[in-house]
């Protein structure tokens, strides 16, 4: 990789305060941005309830779209499983089940991820997270470019 003023910016480069007053020019001219907030998107709130077996995770949050139009999810990645779906827990004929969803419209305003409704579902996981734990998730989505997260685990009673 080349060598550029940008590689001297990094997360880790904090004590650069010097150059702090180029960042604002330099983030504009690359389009380019780190902070899991851009202007027009925020997740708030990611959690997840510390899993019972490895089969499965629930993640919820909040994602707040400030644009002028609908965001699309399309599909996530996560640092402790393969498989990350979007869900939703629907009643037929008096059953509760979770459906998947292919993609997730997320209208102007917020939307909040909560148990007994949407939530987003880690298969098959790779390694147990604790309590205290955080793992990584990014969001994928058709028309605004992907949002990395870290997901706070939590003791399963904190999400009632
Ligand atoms: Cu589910």
């Amino acid at each position: 990789m080349v060598e550029s003023p940008l590689s001297r910016l990094s997360p880790s480069g904090r004590n650069h305060s010097r150059m702090a007053w180029m960042l604002p020019p330099l983030l504009l001219l690359f389009g380019f941005c780190q902070e899991p907030a851009s202007g027009s998107l925020e997740v708030k709130n990611a959690r997840m309830p510390v899993p019972v077996h490895s089969r499965t995770a629930a993640v919820y949050l909040e994602i707040m779209n400030s644009r002028a139009d609908s965001l699309e999810l399309v599909s996530l990645s996560s640092d402790i499983s393969d498989s990350a779906e979007i869900h939703e827990t629907v009643e037929e004929q008096g059953m509760i089940r979770m459906k998947s969803l292919d993609s997730l419209r997320i209208l102007p305003g917020e939307l909040t991820m909560k148990p007994g409704g949407l939530h987003i579902m880690l298969k098959d996981l790779h390694s147990m997270p604790a309590a205290g734990d955080e793992i990584g998730l990014t969001l994928h989505f058709r028309n605004e470019p992907d949002l990395q997260i870290q997901v706070r685990v939590v003791p399963a009673a904190e999400l009632l």
